[in-house]
This record gives C-alpha cells, sequence and structure tokens, in this order.
C-alpha cells in the first residue's frame, strides 16, 4: 500500500469569482477567501482549489489567462495572493492553483507578438493555417459552438481555439512553448504553492497534419473534433517531461482534468511507476446523461451505467494509480438538481451523493455550496447569464437553427455551467451575504432558506454531515485504501459496494430513487458498526434492508 497526503486529503474547490466579495465591487477576490478560511477549517478540508486567478480578459473566467505571472486586478494583488497562502498554511492546509496549459488569452503577449507578420519567432507558439480556397485549415468544431478556427486581419490567417475565440490553442510541439510553461509553474511551486490542477491537460498533443473530423451531418460544415484530440500520440512523453522539469522537483500534488478518458488510459497517466501525473479529474460519470448530441442533449440518467463507470474506475486503478472524485464542480450544474431532488429531499439527496462518492477510492472534492446544498438556477432572460459557453449555445439555438427562446430555455436549465457559478449563500441577508447587492451574477433566490448561517445552526444540515463524512475518512484507514468491489450489480436504483481492508469490511449502501426499496445483502458479519447514515433510526439487519427514498448507510463489519 503505497500512502500519500494527498490520498488522504479532501480538497475543497473555491470559485474565486463568486466565493465571497470582500470589497463590494460585485465580484468575488483573494481577501474574501482569506475572511472564509476559518470556516473551511471547521469543515474539515485539507487542500483549497484556487480556481484561475491570473490576470485575464475573462472572457472564460479566467480560463484565458493574459499573464500567468500576475493577479487579476478584481480579485486583488500579489501581496494579498500571499496572505491568503500564508493563511491558508497557518491553518495546517494546501494550497493548489489551477494551471491553465491548453491555450492563453488572445491578450497574452505571445499571442499578440504572434500575429505579426514577417519573421516572427511566437508565430509558431499557436496554430496558424488557412487553405487554398481561403478557408479554415480544417473542418474542427469548438466545445463552445461554431468553428474552432477565427480568421485574423493581422497575420491573414486563421488561428485554432478549441474553447472559445479569446482562447487560442498553444502548440506544444514547440520546446519554446513547453520550457515557458516549465518556468511559470516552477515560478508558482516556488512561491510555495502545494499542487496543481492542470485545466484541459489531454489536448495538448494534436493530431499531425489536424485532419478534418468525420461529419456526423451532411448539412452541417463543422464536426465535433474532441474524440481525435484527447490522449494525442506525444502526451505521455510531454508529462514525462513536465514530470522530469516541474513535478519532480517539489514535494507536491498533481490532479490532471481530462475529457475523454477510460479508466485504462487513467492508468497510463496516473501509474505512479511512469512518473507523469498523480491523480485525475475524468469525465465519464459525469456524461452519463448526455445523448448523442453531446452536453446539451440531455437524457435521463441511467444508474446502471453509472456503477459500471465509477465501478471500473475503482478496480482498474486500485493498487497502482489514483483519482479525483466528484460529483460537481463549476463546470457541471448541481447534482442535487440534476440526479436527485432539489425540493421535497434535498437534505436526503445530498446527503447520499456525498455518501456514495466519499466512501470510495480516490481524493474528495467538494465544490462550494456543495456541502449547503446549493442548487440549479432559472433565469427567465438570456440576459442574465454570464457562461461564454452558455451564451454561444444560446445564440446558435436560436439563431442558425432556429429553435425558440423557451425551448432553448430548457436545456440551459438542465446543463448550464452557471447553475453552479452563482454566488455562495452564507446568510439570510439582501445578497445572501456574499458582499454586494448586485454580484457578477445573481444570488439564487432560495438563499433564505439555503445558507451557511442556516446549515450551522441545524445539526441535521448537509454542512454538519459533510463533516462527518470527512471525520470518518481520517479516522478509518479502509476509506481511503480499502479495495473495492461492487454488490447489487444490475439493481436499478441502489448503489452499494462494500471496501476491504485486512479483516475488516465497509459496507455502502445508497438509494438512488425517491421510492423506497428492498434490498437484501449476502455479507457475513460477525460485528456491524453503523457509521453514518441519513436517516434516523436505522436500526435493523443488514441482510434485509428497507431503505427510505435516497437513504444511504454505512457500515463497518469485522
Ligand atoms: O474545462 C475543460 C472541459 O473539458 C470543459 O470545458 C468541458 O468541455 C465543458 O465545461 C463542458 O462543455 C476546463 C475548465 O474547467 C472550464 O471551466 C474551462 O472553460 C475550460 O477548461 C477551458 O479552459
Amino acid at each position: 500500500m503505497n500512502k500519500s497526503w494527498w490520498k488522504e486529503a479532501v480538497v475543497y474547490q473555491v470559485y474565486p469569482r463568486s466565493f465571497r466579495d470582500s470589497d463590494g465591487d460585485g465580484i468575488g477576490d483573494l481577501n474574501g477567501i482569506t475572511e472564509k478560511l476559518d470556516y473551511l477549517q471547521d469543515l474539515g478540508v485539507d487542500v483549497i482549489w484556487l480556481g484561475p486567478v491570473y490576470q485575464s480578459p475573462n472572457d472564460d473566467n479566467g480560463y484565458d489567462v493574459s499573464d500567468y505571472y500576475q493577479i487579476m486586478d478584481e480579485f486583488g494583488t500579489m501581496a494579498d495572493w500571499e496572505q491568503l497562502r500564508d493563511e491558508i498554511h497557518r491553518r495546517g492546509m494546501k494550497v493548489m492553483m489551477d494551471i491553465v496549459l491548453n491555450h492563453t488569452s488572445d491578450e497574452h503577449e505571445w499571442f499578440k507578438a504572434s500575429r505579426q507578420k514577417g519573421d516572427n519567432p511566437y508565430r509558431d507558439y499557436y496554430y496558424w493555417g488557412i487553405n487554398d480556397d481561403g478557408r479554415e485549415p480544417n473542418n474542427w468544431e469548438s466545445f463552445f459552438g461554431g468553428p474552432a478556427w477565427e480568421y485574423d486581419d493581422v497575420a491573414e490567417a486563421y488561428y485554432l481555439h478549441l474553447f472559445s475565440k479569446k482562447q487560442p490553442d498553444l502548440n506544444w510541439g514547440n520546446p519554446r512553448v513547453r520550457q515557458s510553461m516549465y518556468g511559470m509553474m516552477r515560478f508558482w511551486l516556488d512561491k510555495g504553492v502545494d499542487g496543481f490542477r492542470l485545466d484541459a491537460v489531454n489536448l495538448l498533443s494534436k493530431p499531425e497534419g489536424l485532419p478534418d473530423a468525420e461529419s456526423m451531418s451532411p448539412d452541417k460544415q463543422i464536426a465535433p473534433c474532441g474524440h481525435l484530440i484527447v490522449n494525442g500520440k506525444e502526451i505521455h512523453p510531454i508529462f514525462q517531461e513536465m514530470n522530469r522539469e516541474v513535478f519532480s522537483r517539489y514535494p507536491m500534488f498533481t490532479v490532471a482534468e481530462m475529457a475523454g478518458v477510460s479508466a485504462e488510459e487513467g492508468l497510463l497517466y496516473t501509474d505512479s511507476s511512469r512518473k507523469e501525473l498523480d491523480s485525475l479529474i475524468v469525465f465519464e460519470h459525469m456524461d452519463v446523461d448526455n445523448g448523442p448530441g453531446g452536453r446539451w442533449d440531455t437524457i435521463p440518467f441511467h444508474l446502471p451505467s453509472f456503477k459500471r463507470i465509477m465501478s471500473s474506475w475503482q478496480t482498474t486503478l486500485h493498487g497502482k494509480g489514483w483519482s479525483g472524485l466528484y460529483l460537481n464542480n463549476h463546470d457541471q450544474p448541481r447534482v442535487l438538481s440534476r440526479w436527485g431532488n432539489d425540493t421535497e429531499y434535498r437534505t436526503e439527496s445530498a446527503k447520499m451523493f456525498a455518501t456514495c462518492i466519499q466512501m470510495m477510492q480516490g481524493t474528495p472534492y467538494i465544490y462550494q455550496g456543495e456541502e449547503i446544498g446549493m442548487t440549479n438556477i432559472r433565469f427567465d432572460r438570456i440576459e442574465d447569464y454570464r457562461d461564454v459557453e452558455t451564451l454561444n449555445f444560446y445564440r446558435i439555438e436560436t439563431g442558425e437553427k432556429c429553435r425558440s427562446h423557451d425551448e432553448v430555455m430548457k436545456d440551459i436549465y438542465l446543463k448550464s455551467r452557471d447553475n453552479a457559478r452563482t454566488p455562495m449563500q452564507w446568510d439570510d441577508s439582501a445578497g445572501a451575504g456574499f458582499g454586494s447587492e448586485t454580484p457578477w451574477i445573481n444570488v439564487n433566490p432560495n438563499y433564505t432558506q439555503i445558507n451557511v448561517k442556516q446549515a450551522l445552526s441545524d445539526p441535521n444540515s448537509i454542512l454538519h454531515y459533510y463533516r462527518e463524512l470527512i471525520r470518518l475518512r481520517k479516522r478509518h484507514e479502509i476509506i481511503v485504501y480499502g479495495d473495492y468491489t461492487l454488490l447489487l450489480d444490475d439493481h436499478p436504483d441502489v448503489f452499494a459496494y462494500k471496501r476491504t481492508l485486512e479483516d475488516q469490511v465497509l459496507l455502502v449502501i445508497t438509494n438512488f430513487s425517491g421510492r423506497g426499496q428492498t434490498v437484501r445483502l449476502e455479507e457475513p458479519v460477525l460485528t456491524q458498526e453503523q457509521l453514518i447514515s441519513n436517516y434516523p433510526d436505522t436500526g435493523e439487519s443488514i441482510s434485509e434492508l428497507q431503505l427510505r427514498p435516497f437513504e444511504a448507510r454505512v457500515y463497518l463489519c469485522q
């Protein structure tokens, strides 16, 4: 058993823009995060993941970096960042920075230089091209809708942008790009950062010749291209080099965000003997409600598929690799609105999801607001949305696709990333205690009932339950290091599994439905101790369990 501090840690993700606004300008900031560190320490988390806080024109809320060495003015100064780092460390916690390597902002100095014609050393920092007929080099569609190529008048060519057109893709085939980025990472590590979350990082190796993607519909000029790019030919050598040049030189931890990775590929990235990455944040389990049309094409949640995916990651990585555990982040709608019940069973379903995920092997990630059961939002007007992906989708669907406002808003209510980006709900005062009454994005009107102040005062709150789950992880090694077996494989509504470590067995039983369920577990046990449950009074035997809506139970058996 290969032990590491980051395997035993719980990470809390802060989305700085929406966490706490200390100066009342409508935008969350670094001093706001510092103000709330006692709250995070009380919750029991070990690591704070800061969303990108670098200089940025904010086309994609900081994921479009114009200067990696400066703090975004709206968030504060480098001195504020240093104070935040020190206050995190003083409390025995660690700080993880979000590192964006696949692209920069189009306002980054490199890109500005790259556009210039003539003998230009920066030209090769990005992907430029134009076909003989004056068209785009290929038919790729951006992840955020529309073509992945944008024409630039100065360069008289197109540049590649897999995300928004203000996020040109860097050319990682260029050694100067790689060395500059390694230097940037070392700069932050030398400043005392303890870990990195690497953004969209399995996109770095583009396919040779940038071939067209197969078109799904003949009338469309562009086609989704992600599958051609993810896990490209040079990706493993890139991480091995990055590890040599950066990670291996510091006592740090890495988690890489990667779409389009299976558990087998995940093992290649995180197998410790290969010296690439420590762990991953993947999408396979979050994509179970994506139809053939992708993210916005929502199909019903199917628990057996979810169980199969979770189980494949649990068993494939065991003993060799490592993974992150999450159901919420700033790119996903709130899970309790998505797959649970955010009205009648809000508290039960929030606790159930947390139990199911946090009792698995991996490093749990808690996204701000998840611990108080924040829910999705529904703004009537598209003008109240801020996310570039959502706004592009609305423009394309109501424009060239001629769909009605009401129809498109239904998709946005289900999947918009803004669902998770509304201001953190601290209390029931006007503006939810975020710090300003007119924040950059509206608060969820349910802040009068759902807020931290209320949760702290209610012993049955989701917040107290999260604290207890974290405490259990610290107390029972089996939660971190035990192996995993799926139980009741084909059950359509119940997710049950066991973890085993030496002579101990941990049983986790979760009801994903809003109906009662009766299940039989054939587990021979001598003694059993119930570690946690989201319902009171669960005294009966474990061989036949009567589960209530969204009930979750965890037993330790010997
Ligand atoms: O996300 C990468 C990524 O794969 C997602 O953008 C995903 O494709 C999308 O959210 C679902 O449609 C990272 C960041 O987490 C995200 O916020 C950024 O927008 C993106 O990279 C670009 O930097």
